[in-house]
Protein backbone atom coordinates (compact mmCIF):
# COMPACT_ATOMS: atom_id res chain seq x y z
CA UNK A 1 0.00 0.00 0.00
CA UNK A 2 1.73 3.41 -1.62
CA UNK A 3 2.28 5.96 1.81
CA UNK A 4 -0.73 7.85 2.92
CA UNK A 5 -1.67 10.95 1.57
CA UNK A 6 -2.03 14.03 3.92
CA UNK A 7 -4.87 16.58 3.55
CA UNK A 8 -2.73 19.38 2.58
CA UNK A 9 -1.30 17.17 0.25
CA UNK A 10 -4.68 15.93 -1.39
CA UNK A 11 -5.90 19.57 -1.20
CA UNK A 12 -2.96 21.17 -3.23
CA UNK A 13 -3.20 17.99 -6.08
CA UNK A 14 -7.03 19.10 -6.36
CA UNK A 15 -5.93 23.04 -6.62
CA UNK A 16 -3.48 21.99 -9.80
CA UNK A 17 -7.24 20.78 -11.24
CA UNK A 18 -8.10 24.84 -11.36
CA UNK A 19 -5.61 26.18 -13.45
CA UNK A 20 -6.91 29.81 -12.49
CA UNK A 21 -6.73 29.17 -8.44
CA UNK A 22 -4.54 31.46 -6.82
CA UNK A 23 -4.32 29.17 -3.59
CA UNK A 24 -6.35 30.84 -1.47
CA UNK A 25 -9.30 28.01 -1.17
CA UNK A 26 -6.77 25.66 -0.54
CA UNK A 27 -4.99 27.97 2.75
CA UNK A 28 -8.94 28.49 3.51
CA UNK A 29 -9.37 24.53 3.89
CA UNK A 30 -6.49 23.91 5.32
CA UNK A 31 -7.39 27.25 8.10
CA UNK A 32 -10.55 25.13 8.78
CA UNK A 33 -8.64 21.73 9.15
CA UNK A 34 -5.95 23.23 11.69
CA UNK A 35 -9.71 24.93 13.89
CA UNK A 36 -10.98 21.42 14.09
CA UNK A 37 -7.97 19.49 15.15
CA UNK A 38 -7.69 21.88 17.64
CA UNK A 39 -11.50 21.52 18.84
CA UNK A 40 -11.22 17.99 18.75
CA UNK A 41 -8.32 18.39 21.18
CA UNK A 42 -10.68 20.68 23.43
CA UNK A 43 -13.75 17.91 22.64
CA UNK A 44 -11.95 14.87 23.48
CA UNK A 45 -10.64 16.36 27.16
CA UNK A 46 -14.21 17.91 27.69
CA UNK A 47 -15.23 14.88 29.81
CA UNK A 48 -11.99 15.69 32.04
CA UNK A 49 -12.35 19.21 32.42
CA UNK A 50 -16.39 18.59 33.16
CA UNK A 51 -15.76 16.38 35.88
CA UNK A 52 -13.12 18.77 37.09
CA UNK A 53 -15.86 21.42 36.05
CA UNK A 54 -18.05 19.96 37.92
CA UNK A 55 -16.11 19.96 41.40
CA UNK A 56 -15.72 23.54 41.57
CA UNK A 57 -16.76 25.08 38.13
CA UNK A 58 -13.54 25.56 37.53
CA UNK A 59 -10.93 23.52 35.39
CA UNK A 60 -7.26 22.03 36.17
CA UNK A 61 -5.88 25.49 34.88
CA UNK A 62 -8.19 27.59 37.23
CA UNK A 63 -10.34 28.53 34.15
CA UNK A 64 -14.07 28.61 33.79
CA UNK A 65 -14.85 25.86 32.47
CA UNK A 66 -16.85 27.70 29.01
CA UNK A 67 -19.60 26.05 27.31
CA UNK A 68 -17.19 23.84 23.89
CA UNK A 69 -20.11 25.48 21.52
CA UNK A 70 -18.20 28.64 22.44
CA UNK A 71 -14.59 27.15 22.40
CA UNK A 72 -15.04 25.79 19.28
CA UNK A 73 -16.84 29.76 17.92
CA UNK A 74 -13.59 31.27 19.40
CA UNK A 75 -11.30 28.50 17.54
CA UNK A 76 -13.03 28.85 14.44
CA UNK A 77 -13.41 32.63 14.55
CA UNK A 78 -9.56 33.06 15.84
CA UNK A 79 -8.26 31.16 12.96
CA UNK A 80 -10.37 32.34 9.87
CA UNK A 81 -9.62 36.16 11.26
CA UNK A 82 -5.63 35.02 11.09
CA UNK A 83 -6.64 33.34 7.47
CA UNK A 84 -6.38 36.40 5.39
CA UNK A 85 -8.83 34.23 2.79
CA UNK A 86 -12.14 35.14 4.42
CA UNK A 87 -14.20 38.71 4.56
CA UNK A 88 -17.09 37.43 6.68
CA UNK A 89 -18.39 34.59 9.10
CA UNK A 90 -22.00 33.35 9.98
CA UNK A 91 -22.07 31.67 12.68
CA UNK A 92 -25.09 29.47 14.78
CA UNK A 93 -23.42 30.95 17.88
CA UNK A 94 -23.60 34.74 16.54
CA UNK A 95 -26.71 36.33 15.96
CA UNK A 96 -25.16 39.51 13.59
CA UNK A 97 -22.60 38.32 11.00
CA UNK A 98 -19.02 38.41 11.86
CA UNK A 99 -16.88 41.15 9.80
CA UNK A 100 -13.56 40.28 9.63
CA UNK A 101 -10.35 43.11 8.98
CA UNK A 102 -9.76 42.13 5.69
CA UNK A 103 -12.73 43.13 3.50
CA UNK A 104 -11.05 42.41 0.21
CA UNK A 105 -10.71 38.80 1.10
CA UNK A 106 -12.47 37.21 -1.28
CA UNK A 107 -14.41 33.99 0.95
CA UNK A 108 -17.95 34.02 2.95
CA UNK A 109 -17.60 31.29 5.76
CA UNK A 110 -20.98 29.92 7.00
CA UNK A 111 -20.54 27.13 10.14
CA UNK A 112 -22.26 25.71 12.85
CA UNK A 113 -19.12 25.49 15.30
CA UNK A 114 -20.00 22.68 17.56
CA UNK A 115 -23.00 20.77 16.28
CA UNK A 116 -24.95 18.17 18.14
CA UNK A 117 -23.02 19.71 21.55
CA UNK A 118 -25.93 18.33 24.19
CA UNK A 119 -24.65 14.99 23.28
CA UNK A 120 -21.46 15.44 24.73
CA UNK A 121 -23.15 15.36 28.60
CA UNK A 122 -23.99 11.48 27.31
CA UNK A 123 -20.60 11.09 25.43
CA UNK A 124 -22.13 11.19 22.10
CA UNK A 125 -20.49 12.26 19.08
CA UNK A 126 -20.59 16.38 18.06
CA UNK A 127 -19.25 17.98 14.98
CA UNK A 128 -18.61 21.03 12.75
CA UNK A 129 -20.31 21.80 9.94
CA UNK A 130 -19.15 24.56 7.14
CA UNK A 131 -19.63 26.54 4.05
CA UNK A 132 -18.13 28.43 1.59
CA UNK A 133 -19.12 30.87 -0.94
CA UNK A 134 -17.22 33.10 -3.15
CA UNK A 135 -17.72 37.17 -2.94
CA UNK A 136 -19.86 38.52 -5.34
CA UNK A 137 -18.87 42.00 -4.43
CA UNK A 138 -15.74 43.43 -6.13
CA UNK A 139 -13.15 43.44 -3.39
CA UNK A 140 -12.63 47.29 -3.51
CA UNK A 141 -16.55 47.19 -1.99
CA UNK A 142 -17.62 46.31 1.85
CA UNK A 143 -19.02 43.11 1.38
CA UNK A 144 -22.63 42.68 1.99
CA UNK A 145 -25.96 40.96 2.24
CA UNK A 146 -26.15 40.21 -1.56
CA UNK A 147 -22.85 38.48 -0.27
CA UNK A 148 -24.87 36.01 2.14
CA UNK A 149 -28.10 35.37 0.67
CA UNK A 150 -27.15 32.60 -1.73
CA UNK A 151 -28.65 29.51 -2.68
CA UNK A 152 -26.78 26.36 -1.96
CA UNK A 153 -26.05 25.77 -5.97
CA UNK A 154 -23.31 28.40 -5.27
CA UNK A 155 -21.44 27.04 -2.21
CA UNK A 156 -17.88 26.55 -3.73
CA UNK A 157 -16.94 23.94 -0.60
CA UNK A 158 -18.93 22.40 2.01
CA UNK A 159 -17.99 19.79 4.43
CA UNK A 160 -17.84 18.79 8.34
CA UNK A 161 -15.54 17.01 11.15
CA UNK A 162 -17.19 14.62 12.98
CA UNK A 163 -15.55 14.20 16.42
CA UNK A 164 -16.29 10.79 16.89
CA UNK A 165 -14.27 7.83 18.02
CA UNK A 166 -12.23 8.74 15.56
CA UNK A 167 -12.14 12.53 14.24
CA UNK A 168 -13.33 12.39 10.79
CA UNK A 169 -12.94 15.29 8.06
CA UNK A 170 -15.31 15.13 5.04
CA UNK A 171 -15.65 17.65 2.36
CA UNK A 172 -16.39 18.27 -1.29
CA UNK A 173 -15.17 21.37 -3.60
CA UNK A 174 -17.87 20.14 -6.27
CA UNK A 175 -15.36 16.99 -7.59
CA UNK A 176 -16.81 14.53 -5.35
CA UNK A 177 -16.33 13.98 -1.41
CA UNK A 178 -13.35 13.06 0.40
CA UNK A 179 -13.39 11.54 3.63
CA UNK A 180 -9.76 11.87 6.01
CA UNK A 181 -8.97 10.53 9.41
CA UNK A 182 -7.09 12.30 12.22
CA UNK A 183 -3.97 11.10 13.28
CA UNK A 184 -3.74 13.04 16.71
CA UNK A 185 -0.45 11.44 17.31
CA UNK A 186 0.97 13.27 14.51
CA UNK A 187 -1.83 15.63 14.46
CA UNK A 188 -2.68 15.65 10.43
CA UNK A 189 -5.39 14.25 8.45
CA UNK A 190 -4.99 11.11 6.11
CA UNK A 191 -6.74 10.28 3.01
CA UNK A 192 -9.83 7.70 4.27
CA UNK A 193 -11.21 7.63 1.13
CA UNK A 194 -11.23 9.34 -2.10
CA UNK A 195 -14.53 9.25 -3.56
CA UNK A 196 -17.71 8.36 -0.93
CA UNK A 197 -20.56 7.18 -2.80
CA UNK A 198 -24.05 6.68 -0.67
CA UNK A 199 -25.41 3.14 -1.50
CA UNK A 200 -28.22 3.68 -3.86
CA UNK A 201 -30.70 2.49 -1.41
CA UNK A 202 -30.33 1.89 1.94
CA UNK A 203 -31.91 -0.33 5.24
CA UNK A 204 -31.67 2.80 7.93
CA UNK A 205 -34.23 5.64 8.41
CA UNK A 206 -33.16 8.47 10.54
CA UNK A 207 -35.54 10.70 12.20
CA UNK A 208 -37.07 12.16 15.67
CA UNK A 209 -39.80 9.54 15.81
CA UNK A 210 -41.33 11.87 18.60
CA UNK A 211 -42.39 14.61 16.78
CA UNK A 212 -44.36 11.89 14.15
CA UNK A 213 -47.54 12.95 15.16
CA UNK A 214 -46.52 16.44 13.96
CA UNK A 215 -45.75 15.62 10.39
CA UNK A 216 -47.62 16.12 7.23
CA UNK A 217 -50.07 13.40 6.79
CA UNK A 218 -48.29 11.69 3.55
CA UNK A 219 -45.22 11.48 5.19
CA UNK A 220 -46.73 9.97 8.44
CA UNK A 221 -47.88 7.49 5.48
CA UNK A 222 -44.35 6.95 4.38
CA UNK A 223 -43.23 6.18 7.58
CA UNK A 224 -45.80 3.76 8.38
CA UNK A 225 -45.03 2.16 4.76
CA UNK A 226 -41.19 2.26 5.73
CA UNK A 227 -42.16 0.29 8.78
CA UNK A 228 -43.90 -2.46 6.90
CA UNK A 229 -40.62 -2.94 5.06
CA UNK A 230 -39.46 -5.28 6.80
CA UNK A 231 -35.56 -4.66 5.68
CA UNK A 232 -35.78 -0.91 7.17
CA UNK A 233 -34.65 -0.39 10.89
CA UNK A 234 -35.17 3.14 12.79
CA UNK A 235 -31.64 4.98 13.82
CA UNK A 236 -31.13 8.63 15.38
CA UNK A 237 -28.45 10.00 17.53
CA UNK A 238 -30.00 13.53 17.40
CA UNK A 239 -26.45 14.91 16.01
CA UNK A 240 -26.82 16.32 12.21
CA UNK A 241 -23.41 15.43 11.45
CA UNK A 242 -23.12 11.83 12.38
CA UNK A 243 -26.21 10.56 11.12
CA UNK A 244 -25.77 11.81 7.76
CA UNK A 245 -21.98 10.48 8.36
CA UNK A 246 -23.95 6.96 8.97
CA UNK A 247 -26.23 8.15 6.31
CA UNK A 248 -23.83 8.37 3.51
CA UNK A 249 -22.21 5.65 4.35
CA UNK A 250 -24.47 3.17 4.72
CA UNK A 251 -27.54 4.58 2.87
CA UNK A 252 -30.98 4.97 3.75
CA UNK A 253 -33.00 8.30 5.07
CA UNK A 254 -32.63 11.41 7.40
CA UNK A 255 -34.94 13.57 7.84
CA UNK A 256 -35.34 16.51 9.87
CA UNK A 257 -39.50 17.49 8.36
CA UNK A 258 -41.71 20.54 8.98
CA UNK A 259 -43.87 19.63 11.57
CA UNK A 260 -47.49 21.82 12.93
CA UNK A 261 -44.83 23.11 16.27
CA UNK A 262 -41.88 23.30 13.54
CA UNK A 263 -43.31 24.92 10.09
CA UNK A 264 -39.85 25.03 8.73
CA UNK A 265 -38.42 22.62 10.66
CA UNK A 266 -35.15 23.05 13.02
CA UNK A 267 -32.06 22.76 11.17
CA UNK A 268 -30.31 25.97 9.44
CA UNK A 269 -30.40 26.38 5.79
CA UNK A 270 -27.20 27.98 5.66
CA UNK A 271 -24.75 25.71 7.93
CA UNK A 272 -26.69 22.67 8.47
CA UNK A 273 -29.02 21.90 5.31
CA UNK A 274 -26.84 23.50 2.71
CA UNK A 275 -23.88 22.19 3.00
CA UNK A 276 -25.35 18.60 3.95
CA UNK A 277 -26.94 18.75 0.91
CA UNK A 278 -24.21 19.98 -1.40
CA UNK A 279 -22.40 16.40 0.15
CA UNK A 280 -24.73 13.94 -0.33
CA UNK A 281 -25.85 15.03 -3.92
CA UNK A 282 -21.58 14.99 -4.95
CA UNK A 283 -21.95 11.51 -3.22
CA UNK A 284 -24.88 10.43 -5.41
CA UNK A 285 -27.66 11.10 -3.10
CA UNK A 286 -30.30 13.40 -3.26
CA UNK A 287 -31.78 16.12 -0.71
CA UNK A 288 -35.39 17.93 -0.63
CA UNK A 289 -36.89 20.42 1.85
CA UNK A 290 -39.90 18.18 0.65
CA UNK A 291 -40.81 20.23 -2.08
CA UNK A 292 -37.74 21.31 -4.35
CA UNK A 293 -33.86 20.86 -3.88
CA UNK A 294 -32.21 22.09 -0.76
CA UNK A 295 -29.91 23.97 -2.65
CA UNK A 296 -31.75 25.29 -4.79
CA UNK A 297 -33.86 26.98 -1.83
CA UNK A 298 -33.68 30.59 -1.21
CA UNK A 299 -32.49 32.42 1.72
CA UNK A 300 -34.20 35.01 2.95
CA UNK A 301 -31.89 35.60 5.69
CA UNK A 302 -28.56 33.47 7.49
CA UNK A 303 -30.53 32.09 10.33
CA UNK A 304 -33.26 30.69 7.58
CA UNK A 305 -34.65 27.13 8.92
CA UNK A 306 -35.28 24.15 6.14
CA UNK A 307 -37.31 21.04 6.17
CA UNK A 308 -34.53 18.30 5.57
CA UNK A 309 -35.15 15.32 3.36
CA UNK A 310 -31.91 13.61 2.43
CA UNK A 311 -30.13 10.04 1.61
CA UNK A 312 -30.33 7.62 -0.72
CA UNK A 313 -31.38 7.85 -4.61
CA UNK A 314 -33.89 5.46 -4.98
CA UNK A 315 -35.10 5.66 -1.06
CA UNK A 316 -35.72 9.57 -2.01
CA UNK A 317 -37.59 8.58 -5.09
CA UNK A 318 -40.01 6.70 -2.82
CA UNK A 319 -40.20 9.51 -0.27
CA UNK A 320 -40.67 12.35 -2.75
CA UNK A 321 -42.82 10.21 -4.67
CA UNK A 322 -45.38 9.79 -1.35
CA UNK A 323 -44.81 13.23 -0.62
CA UNK A 324 -46.06 14.39 -4.08
CA UNK A 325 -49.76 13.25 -3.20
CA UNK A 326 -50.19 15.72 -0.77
P1 LIG B 1 -34.01 17.04 18.02
C1 LIG B 1 -28.61 19.20 17.39
O1 LIG B 1 -29.16 20.03 18.38
C2 LIG B 1 -29.32 19.49 16.08
O2 LIG B 1 -29.11 20.82 15.70
C3 LIG B 1 -28.84 18.54 15.00
O3 LIG B 1 -27.51 18.18 15.14
C4 LIG B 1 -29.77 17.35 15.14
O4 LIG B 1 -29.99 16.68 13.92
C5 LIG B 1 -31.07 17.99 15.66
O5 LIG B 1 -30.72 19.25 16.24
C6 LIG B 1 -31.71 17.15 16.73
O6 LIG B 1 -32.94 17.79 17.09
O7 LIG B 1 -35.22 17.92 17.99
O8 LIG B 1 -34.28 15.69 17.37
O9 LIG B 1 -33.34 16.90 19.37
Amino acid sequence: MGRLITLDEFILKSQNRFPGAKGDLSQLLRDISLACKMISREVNRAGLARVLGAAGESNVHGEAVKKLDLIANDLLIGTLSRSGTVCMIVSEENESVIRLPRTSATYIVFMDPLDGSSNTDVNGSIGTIFSIYQRRSHPADVPGETDLLRTGREQVAAGYVLYGTDTKLIYTTGLGVSEFTLEPGIGEFFLAQEDVRIPRQGSVYSANEGNRMEWPTPLQDFWRHSRDVPAKSSRYIGSMVSDVHRTLHIGGLFLYPESTGKPRGKLRLMYEANPMAFLVEQAGGGASDGTIPILDVAAGGIHDRCPVYLGSPDDMATLISYLRTR
